[in-house]
């Protein structure tokens, strides 16, 4: 699209938006709790069952969120391989690999070192991309030891440029007729894994890990999809070369037809940082007043913009009363007279830095072959 068309589009775009958020008067500044006598609207389109039961637990159910943190017994847990039950007394972990001092640390050892806290969403990057799974998601306020001291301490070699993350569980990796039994394992290059930010994580809102999250100590990486948040961990190494698990290489891993002067590029990436995204999560009424009210994540958060049915963006209001950097935001909208019947609900959330959650349709998700990093906008039915 020329400059200037595209500056007129934004231009006129603002001054749309200024309209109709008259039309849709955000009065409602606190998203939660649930008001007296406020009632949920169930969606009509409904995750379909779950083929994974084992694998897949705990998905969140979107009309039930009704706080920022998701309390530990309703948050999800996947699981690739086995689900390990580790008896802290006898475990401990390994750094080792390209460093000049490995190191063996016991849960007390982690315990016993400065503890730090992150307020983290995590997402598994499949989330929306399956009809099954839609409720891959939630928030925790998670405490551990930085990784990065522990690093320093062990002391990576000049060639190390990779740290691999293995956790206790194991399941069995074909690659053609050949079969392996190995340990989950991903990888960061080693500037990543430094991010001070990076926990070795013990405490999940303010109890000991669940096993189903990683008992007892796992990865928690602020900022990366939920691949990354390596649970059970067993051994941290050093390596000199990319590492090209199944969790990097093969699975979890996104194809896209990009258009580079009329010819197709395929493109293949591991699945790593979150992406940006947001999803309506569910519409009350309270008498005649209708609200819409979601969450918006994988990026620093500027605004969320609702449309109904094809209707213009409507800007949702933002509640600040709990937020943190690397945490969902929940925003609501007022919805004020919805005519009777079925409606489209679509959010978008924009970034910080003007990057704009894209349209199923967008290129970025309409060429994307793979399940993986399904940060499309989110369109859910509604009957009022
Ligand atoms: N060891 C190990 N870590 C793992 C997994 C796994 O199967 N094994 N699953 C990953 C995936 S795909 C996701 S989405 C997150 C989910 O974290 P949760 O189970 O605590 O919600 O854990 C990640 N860490
Ligand atoms: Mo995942």
């Amino acid at each position: 699209m020329p400059d200037l068309q595209r500056r007129e589009l934004l231009v006129q775009g603002s001054a749309a938006l200024a309209a109709i958020a008259v039309l849709y008067a955000s009065r409602r500044a606190y998203a939660f709790p649930k008001q007296v006598g406020e009632e949920v609207i169930p969606w009509l389109d409904q995750p379909t069952e779950n083929p994974d039961p084992v694998g897949i637990q705990k998905q969140l159910v979107w009309e039930d969120l009704d706080s920022w943190i998701t309390p530990n017994d309703k948050f999800f847990s996947i699981s690739h391989f086995n689900r390990p039950t580790i008896d802290e007394k006898t475990w401990s972990m390994e750094i080792g690999g390209l460093v000049k001092k490995p190191l063996k640390l016991t849960l007390a050892d982690i315990r016993a070192r400065p503890r730090q806290e992150v307020v983290f969403t995590v997402e598994c990057s499949g989330n929306h991309g399956f009809p099954f799974f839609t409720g891959g998601i939630g928030n925790a306020r998670w405490a551990g030891t930085p990784l990065a001291p522990i690093l320093e301490e062990a002391g990576v070699l000049e060639k190390g440029i990779e740290v691999v993350f293995f956790g206790t569980d194991t399941g069995e990796v074909p690659i053609r007729d050949v079969k392996m039994q190995q340990n989950f394992a991903r990888s960061m290059s080693l500037a990543d894994a430094m991010n001070p930010d990076n926990l070795l994580c013990y405490e999940m809102n303010g109890t000991a890990l669940p096993a189903a999250n990683g008992f007892p100590v796992r990865l928690i990486a602020p900022g990366w999809y939920g691949i990354a948040n390596v649970k059970w961990l067993k051994r941290i190494e050093v390596r000199d070369t990319r590492f090209m698990s199944l969790l990097m290489a093969r699975d979890y891993v996104t194809i896209r037809e990009e258009d580079h002067n009329g010819e197709t590029v395929w493109t293949e990436t591991s699945v790593g940082r979150a992406l940006i995204k947001s999803a309506p999560a569910k519409v009350t009424r309270k008498d005649s007043d209708y609200t819409i009210i979601g969450a918006a994540w994988g990026a620093p958060i500027d605004r969320v913009e609702v449309q109904v049915d094809q209707g213009p963006w409507a800007p949702a209001t933002i509640d600040h009363s709990e937020e943190a950097e690397h945490a969902w935001k929940i925003w609501s909208l007022d919805w004020a007279n919805p005519s009777p019947g079925e409606h489209m609900v679509t959010s978008r959330a924009v970034s910080t830095t003007g990057q704009i959650q894209p349209a199923m349709d967008d290129p970025l998700i309409a060429k994307k072959h793979t399940y993986w990093e399904s940060n499309g906008q989110v369109t859910r039915r509604v009957r009022v």
